[in-house]
């Protein structure tokens, strides 16, 4: 049997990890046989409440679950863990700056990016999801110099199944034949969902969605305001999607990424697109499994240029706050 493969989720008494952990722990991130060992970490007040979580994956006999860890320490949680997927976040509560969120999240995203390059596995990757994902990622990055910065992403999958989404309904097709979206810039509302390189059925969207108008508009809006949109009708943020894109992130970052496709991933710009070098940007990736690329050549007007100007702009700012309050 294959060696248990060993990964940490914060936030694990959370709404995202309620689907997430019961999708890792069944096989459906690393498959079918592919033992998981988890370990489970939170702050100390919501530890009574992943008790309860555990006990639900034990109920679930999952053949893949090798065992479970608990706890508030960062040094157990992270202990020789392949993957770290940072879903703990500070929610935004009404009447807090973008400022002050930044700070809080800066304190938590700092310590655990040093502990897991102080105690993950040799080959240890993050995963960011908790907002706000990009400058989170890219304080843990920061706070791990010993890693390489290529293993640091962070979430614009559920943008871009959001984007797919609306696509394929708007032209009448299946979600499978829309290929090629990718989502720039910051897990924001500034974000500029692609729908110039886009295709659905192998043909650029543009030939095929007549609709420019819509295109140019209410697509981009809806992707952008999305979150808002679940919120407003579930009452609560949206959590199995975002699981669910949680999953489908890390299987592509893991899987050669299919012949003319390429998937959403928020990682270290190295100048690309000529984006301010260091950055943690939305990007569209190819992966070969083991490594992956920004892919080049996309071709970007006046019009989407102008939105991703506005996306980094806003990630230059986020950087330039939370250094003056680290700094502090
Ligand atoms: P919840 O509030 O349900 O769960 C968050 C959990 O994190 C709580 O149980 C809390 O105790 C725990 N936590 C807080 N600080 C922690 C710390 N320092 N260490 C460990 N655990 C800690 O939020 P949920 O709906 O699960 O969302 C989690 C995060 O995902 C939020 O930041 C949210 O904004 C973000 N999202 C990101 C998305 C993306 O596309 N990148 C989409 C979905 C979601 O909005």
């Amino acid at each position: 049997a294959n060696k248990p493969i060993s990964v940490a989720v914060t936030g694990a008494a959370g709404q995202i990890s309620y689907s997430l952990l019961f999708r890792i722990a069944s096989g459906a991130l690393f498959g079918l046989d592919q033992p998981v060992s988890l370990r489970l970490i939170e702050v100390d007040p919501a530890l009574r409440a992943l008790e309860g979580v555990a006990m639900e994956l034990d109920d679930c006999a999952f053949p893949l679950l090798d065992s479970i860890e608990m706890t508030s320490d960062l040094k157990v949680g992270f202990d020789g863990v392949n993957w770290a997927i940072l879903v703990g976040a500070m929610p935004r509560k009404a009447g807090m700056e973008r400022g002050d969120l930044l700070g809080i999240n800066g304190k938590i995203f700092g310590p655990q990016g040093a502990a897991i390059a102080a105690h993950g596995a040799s080959d240890v990757k993050v995963f960011v999801v908790g907002n706000p994902c990009n400058t989170n990622s890219m304080i843990a990055r920061d706070a791990a110099k010993d890693l390489p910065a290529d293993r640091f992403f962070a979430m614009t999958r559920l943008d871009q199944n959001r984007a797919k989404s609306q696509l394929a309904k708007k032209a009448g097709v299946a979600v499978t034949e829309v290929s090629n979206v990718a989502i720039w810039g910051n897990h924001s509302a500034t974000q500029f969902p692609d729908f110039l390189n886009a295709r659905i059925s192998g043909r650029p969207v543009v030939d095929v969605i007549e609709d420019h108008d819509w295109l140019h508009g209410d697509f981009i809006t809806t992707v952008q305001k999305r979150g808002a949109a679940i919120i407003d009708a579930r009452g609560a943020s949206s959590a199995a999607s975002a699981a669910s894109a949680a999953i489908d992130s890390i299987k592509s970052i893991i899987t050669p990424t299919p012949e003319g496709d390429c998937v959403s991933l928020v990682v270290p710009s190295r100048g690309e697109y000529g984006i301010e070098e260091g950055l943690q940007f939305g990007f569209p990736i190819r992966s070969d499994g083991t490594s992956w690329r920004v892919v080049e050549g996309f071709d970007l007007d006046d019009f989407a240029k102008s939105k991703i100007a506005i996306t980094t702009n806003e990630l230059i700012a986020e950087r330039q706050e939370i250094k003056a309050i680290l700094a502090n």
